[in-house]
């Protein structure tokens, strides 16, 4: 009472980070007496007329939709608070106490040994020194940057990959490949019948929500969580498009192993379908089209090629098993009546399917089939037609790609690219693929196909095999990582724990802001900030309801010591300068002659075309500046009709510039390939996986896990957040008062195996094991079993066939990529098996994981990992 009052300043509080121009989830940020008070929807100020915003409308069936006037970003966003409040913040600058640059490293320690405070002018020499000498004693390109990821929308500040423009300017480096780990089986898949990356978004997908409202029957959510997923990158503007569908009476029917969050709100009809089986089924719905004479002919004429081989092999002919509904059954625990029931609806109706990525069939082994069998599908029911799309229900606007949206579009998306410093490219000469990592690191060489990067063209995956280290190199030496959680979000985690210790690592960097995950694995850690305690730009298409710039004041104090990412890396590039030569005047050189964040800033909000409107000035005392709707949005191209209407003048962007249900390309370019051939399949086993129900593994490991995005964090982001982790569904409080990760199972499978709620359980398969907090419920179906991905880790033993507490399944996910000439992310729909356990015997016999420093609100908190009294 009787303070001033604070102030009240927007930021982008989505996670995708990764993309030029790719800020979501705006808010407002009430401020008082330098603290956060409050996260609340970015609303746009009366002083805006409503017409300058020129708003869109869709009319349809006597209803209409048409956006609002706040931003609709979500719950992770309004709790992020607590995130940057974290009692998980690393407060200074860290060395691992038994790291000795000029004597013992003790690389075998890494994951276990604790850490002492130093000084940042003592880190970054360290870090000089080290970068310094690996170039004399190894070359560059002996150090690895793992500088991608999702995370905080920084721009100027760059969230990942600050270090590379710095590296690249005194040498070289090796790239970690981002991989297209989201839609991994459109990328190794769907681009080779249809060309495109990914779904369907090539310049080719406008206004199919308009389409879908007046010409649509029913929306297949196949693998479909938007409830859920656009929290991370867009808000909820997805959720207002369920309840609009609901309310013209578009059908939601969702094919799911689990009732998602979607599902239970908005769904008409679920079919359940276990894990990354989901190429069972659709084989199944294409027999049943192909017996039934149900599926358009006449457009395959025209639109296809090598349907007949395709055909061919559905009806049996090529392996004497024709996929019919029964065979599908017993592969993906959908009942036979139930799939001729969805084949004959979707041959009689005007179907479209509707993603965020895809789930676990996209992110498992052999997600090529799947992907390629969902664009096989819907070319026989005609893609194009009015009606009949495939969309995308997240980042409709997020790649600067205005036709991508399948809303009204708004005006072009404003770019602030010129002010990003975060990470510049994604493709290097020496580079490793993200899924290939440890063994890159232990066991090189390793080799594969292509550069690997979402949006490279599809003739980038022949090239090759690629190989690391390049001819004459040398191996890994130093890691400097920005993204530390290879270990809960790739596959084979526990094998990278063992990577991050081998001996041929000499150093590992990590800067981040919080104490999690692979930071324990560091050899030097750097505090960095979060936006709020930063000065920023940033943009927002929200999901197709509005584009905006808006300018991002500091909120609060850097807490503790700590630096932004790109600040960080100065210090680095300012010690290395000591040394001459081609580190001279590094600093400078790294901020394009020494510009400032200001700078950077102005000349990020130049490029959106906001200037047009407004000086600098104005608009960072406005801080925002909203686009109107684009003009004659309603006269652009829906969705695929041109291809539809017309596939000689408006081909696809395959060879042959149609649908490739027999692709000619993978033929003639991988001819031994027994698993991604020409013509796409339903592959039991190989190249490296046993993951079938009917598998020789399944005896040991009955149970496929699907591991979702999860509801309550972005990947490993937010796992500390206290208000979150009050939510039933978040967290399940075991016996001993510990958070553990939830894990659902079906009444009759917990049954049983003697689990009930509130029990702690073990997953496990071959390569080791992860705890849970049982959940037993139907919303998951039987022979599956149910945990998010992304937990942070909190190991009780490390390394392959070690135990997790934390709950991370990525630690046992397969290392295999998901097939041999195709090397996309396998993390969900594998082999497990459960358990319950006795957490008290484990914590007898594991007495220091399970007396870490813990607050059961938050998590592990950072003093677990310090040196007392340093
Ligand atoms: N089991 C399973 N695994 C999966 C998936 C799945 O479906 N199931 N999905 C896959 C998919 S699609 C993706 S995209 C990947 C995601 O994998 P990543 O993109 O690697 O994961 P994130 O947790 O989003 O972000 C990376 C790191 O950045 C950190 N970070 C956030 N903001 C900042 C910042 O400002 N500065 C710094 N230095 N760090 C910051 C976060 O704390 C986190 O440690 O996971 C994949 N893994
Ligand atoms: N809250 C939150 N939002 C996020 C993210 C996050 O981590 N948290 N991550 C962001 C990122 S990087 C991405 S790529 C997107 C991911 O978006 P998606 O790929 O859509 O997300 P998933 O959770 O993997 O899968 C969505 C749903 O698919 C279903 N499903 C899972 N496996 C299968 C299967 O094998 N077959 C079928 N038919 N269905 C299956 C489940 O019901 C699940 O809820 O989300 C983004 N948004
Ligand atoms: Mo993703």
């Amino acid at each position: 009472m009787g303070e001033a009052r604070g102030k009240t300043i927007v930021k982008g509080l989505g996670f995708c980070a990764s993309a030029i121009g790719a800020n979501v989830c705006s808010v407002d940020v009430d401020e008082e007496q330098g603290k956060i008070l409050r996260i609340r929807p970015f609303r746009f100020d009366d002083e805006y007329e409503r017409d300058h915003f020129n708003a869109w409308k869709i009319e349809a069936r006597g209803h209409t939709f048409e956006p609002g006037y706040k931003m609709v970003a979500g719950p992770l966003s309004f709790g992020y608070k607590k995130r940057v409040y974290s009692k998980n913040r690393i407060p200074y600058p860290l060395k691992r106490v038994d790291w000795d640059p000029q004597g013992e490293r003790h690389p075998e320690t890494r994951g276990k040994s604790k850490y002492v405070r130093i000084s940042w002018d003592e880190a970054a020499q360290i870090c000089a020194d080290e970068i310094k000498r690996i170039h004399d004693e190894y070359g560059p390109l002996s150090i690895l940057v793992q500088g991608d990821g999702h995370g905080e929308t920084k721009f100027v500040h760059g969230t990942h990959g600050c270090q590379t423009r710095m590296l690249g300017l005194v040498g070289d480096y090796t790239l970690q490949a981002r991989q297209p780990d989201s839609w991994e089986g459109w990328y190794w898949g769907a681009k080779h019948i249809w060309g495109m990356d990914p779904l369907g978004q090539q310049n080719l997908q406008n206004n199919v929500i308009k389409d879908i409202s007046e010409n649509g029957d029913a929306v297949l959510f196949w693998g479909a969580d938007p409830e859920t997923t656009p929290w991370g990158w867009g808000g909820m503007m997805a959720s207002r498009l369920c309840y609009w569908f609901s309310e013209i009476g578009v059908k939601q029917i969702h094919i799911s192993p689990d009732v998602n969050y979607t599902n239970a709100v908005h769904a008409d009809k679920w079919i359940p379908v276990l894990p990354n089986t989901d190429a069972a089924l659709q084989l199944a719905v294409a027999y049943v089209w192909l017996s039934e004479g149900t599926y358009d002919a006449d457009y395959l004429d025209t639109h296809a090629i090598g349907f007949d081989n395709f055909a061919y092999y559905v009806m049996g002919g090529e392996d004497g098993i024709p996929k019919t509904p029964k065979w599908a059954e017993k592969k993906c625990g959908v009942p036979s009546y139930t799939i001729k029931a969805l084949a004959r609806y979707w041959a009689s109706h005007a179907v479209s399917i509707a993603h965020c990525n895809g789930g676990s069939f996209i992110r498992s082994c052999f997600a090529h089939e799947p992907a390629r069998l969902e664009v096989a599908l819907l070319g026989m029911q005609g893609l194009g037609k009015p009606g009949a799309n495939q969309f995308k229900f997240i980042e409709w606007s997020l790649f600067g790609m205005q036709s991508v949206t399948p809303m009204p579009p708004s005006v072009e998306i404003p770019s602030c690219a010129p002010a990003f410093r975060g990470r510049q490219y994604s493709v290097r000469p020496s580079l490793i693929p993200k899924t290939m990592i440890p063994k890159a690191i232990t066991d090189p060489p390793v080799q594969w196909y292509g550069h690997i990067a979402a949006g490279l063209p599809r003739e980038d995956q022949f090239v090759g095999p690629l190989t690391f280290p390049l001819e004459g190199k040398e191996r890994i030496h130093m890691i400097w990582s920005d993204a530390p959680c290879w270990e809960t979000c790739w596959n084979g985690g526990n094998e990278m724990q063992e990577a991050l210790r081998h001996e041929s690592v000499e150093f590992v960097l990590i800067q981040h802001p919080w104490m999690e995950n692979d930071c324990l694995f560091a050899d030097i850690i750097l505090p960095i900030n979060t936006k709020f305690e930063e000065e920023d730009i940033g943009t927002d298409s929200d999901n197709g309801q509005w584009s905006v710039v808006y300018y991002e004041q500091q909120a609060i104090e850097p807490l503790g010591e700590s630096k932004s990412d790109l600040e960080a890396v100065e210090e680095v590039a300012k010690k290395l300068e000591q040394y001459g030569g081609i580190y001279e005047n590094l600093h400078a050189r790294m901020m394009d002659g020494g510009k400032t964040v200001e700078d950077f800033i102005k000349a990020g909000f130049e490029n959106t075309g906001a200037a047009k409107q407004m000086s600098f000035d104005e608009f960072k005392e406005k801080q925002y500046y909203p686009f109107p709707t684009l003009d004659r949005w309603e006269d652009l191209p829906v969705g695929l009709s041109q291809f539809h209407d017309d596939p000689e003048g408006h081909p696809l962007t395959t060879p042959s510039g149609k649908l490739e249900y027999y692709s000619t390309v993978l033929a003639d370019i991988f001819p031994d390939d027994a698993i991604r051939g020409p013509v796409p399949k339903w592959v039991e086993e190989g190249d490296g996986h046993e993951e079938r129900i009917d598998s020789k593994r399944a005896r040991e490991y009955p149970f496929l896990i699907v591991s979702n995005h999860p509801r309550w964090r972005v990947h490993a982001n937010c796992d500390d957040i206290t208000w979150l982790r009050e939510i039933e569904t978040c967290k399940v409080y075991g016996p001993d008062g510990y958070g553990y990760e939830p894990v659902w199972v079906n009444p009759v499978d917990a049954g049983k195996l003697g689990l009930k709620t509130g029990d702690v359980a073990k997953i496990y398969n071959e390569r080791g094991g992860v705890l849970g907090g049982v959940i037993v419920t139907e919303r998951i179906m039987p022979g599956a079993i149910y945990q998010d991905h992304g937990a942070r880790v909190d190991s009780i033993v490390q390394g392959v066939g070690g135990l997790d507490r934390g709950g991370a399944n990525n630690l046992i996910a397969p290392s295999a990529t998901t097939s041999k000439n195709a090397h996309g992310e396998v993390t969900s729909g594998f082999l497990v098996n459960i358990e319950k356990v006795d957490v008290f015997a484990l914590a007898e016999q594991y007495p220091e994981a399970f007396n870490r420093a813990y607050d059961p609100a938050s998590g592990v908190l950072v003093d677990a990992y310090l040196v007392e009294g340093a």
